[in-house]
């Protein structure tokens, strides 16, 4: 609310580029389709029992998992979306094994690099649990005019100019920074415009939740292990009442510890030898966020936006939150 009223996404974006008296807009106007693709992934994801959206697309992505159709349409509407709007020379994303460049007319002059994951968590598409968009944003390094390349696309979260997710779930959020600080913005169907419901996000510097599949405990390093028995502990004089909450789908699991304080974790295991979670299109734009409200994100030993990444899908353990449940984390795997 300003002054009472309601702030949507396009009048706070605007409101915002004023503090930036030399921007021409190019970034607002990526923000706006940024918007407007989340509107009409929102639509699919909201009826898709109903029209035959869920299930399959058949095809397996780059992660070798089988596609959901969902999947491919929200790739396929932000990939379009942001072709569309001539800011961004070129977009990574989970569902594609290569880099996208765009060298079309509206976009040969764009500045912007754009990595997504366009719709996290789809194994739960079909049981009606929360999924999610996640995004990063890049100033290109090499020349405007030129084709965009790899190095563009690799560079460490600590160069984002902006990052971000959507939640698909009671209501539909979106959640951004552009390092001044984290807001969100609730969708109001009634009007058809995100509005700003959560502004200048904080996360607590201590929380009593822990997010970790603990089905995988017997392959966690020694440290996770121990870390997750001191959460377990009723110590009479800490009173740590630690409650386990973990609904395997990342933007849900981060955005309730987020707000309520706590610490998601996803190390590495036998299974997954350097993490699950990718760099670039899961982890950075999260640690953004999570910084940017005073909390933490570490693969465990360094920060996670100090990474400089070697591939477009690296994947790499993550743990995110709380600041002072972070350097906790970090306590135990450095002792043990
Ligand atoms: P696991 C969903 O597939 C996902 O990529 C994230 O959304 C989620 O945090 C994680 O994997 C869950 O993985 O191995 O616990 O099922």
């Amino acid at each position: 609310m300003v002054n009472g009223k309601i702030q949507t996404l396009n009048q706070f974006i605007i409101e915002r580029q004023k503090e930036h008296p030399y921007a021409k807009g190019e970034f607002s106007r990526l923000m706006h389709h940024v918007g407007i693709a989340a509107k009409i992934v929102n639509r699919e994801v909201n009826k898709a029992g109903l029209v035959d959206l869920l299930g399959d697309a058949g095809e397996e992505n780059i992660q070798g998992e089988t596609q959901q159709k969902l999947d491919v349409y929200a790739d396929v509407h932000f990939i379009d979306a942001l072709k569309s709007c001539g800011e961004v020379c070129g977009i990574a994303t989970e569902e594609n094994q290569h880099m996208i460049t765009f060298n079309n007319a509206l976009s040969k002059d764009a500045k912007y690099i754009f990595l997504m994951d366009p719709l996290d968590g789809s194994s739960n598409i079909d049981v009606n649990v929360s999924i999610g968009t996640l995004f990063s944003i890049y100033k290109r390094v090499t020349p405007v005019g030129t084709k965009a390349e790899m190095q563009d696309f690799l560079q460490p979260g600590n160069q984002q100019v902006a990052s971000g997710y959507i939640l698909y779930g009671s209501s539909t959020m979106l959640v951004y920074t552009t390092g001044n600080g984290v807001n969100g913005f609730t969708l109001d169907p009634s009007i058809g415009e995100f509005c700003l419901s959560h502004r200048d996000i904080k996360t607590p510097k201590d929380g009593t939740i822990y997010s970790i599949n603990e089905g995988n405990y017997s392959k966690f390093p020694f440290g996770v292990k121990s870390y997750i028995k001191y959460c377990q502990e009723n110590d009479a004089k800490t009173k740590r009442p630690y409650s386990s909450r973990y609904i395997g789908s990342l933007v849900a699991d981060f955005h309730r510890n987020f707000l309520k304080g706590g610490i998601f974790m996803y190390p590495e295991s036998v299974s997954y030898p350097t993490g699950k979670l990718r760099l670039l299109y899961e982890c950075n734009p999260i640690a953004f966020l999570a910084e940017q409200a005073g909390g933490l994100a570490s693969d465990g030993f360094n920060r996670i936006m100090d990474i400089q990444p070697k591939e477009l899908h690296q994947r790499i353990p993550f743990y995110v939150g709380s600041s002072n449940m972070v350097k906790k984390i970090e306590q135990f795997l450095k002792e043990r």
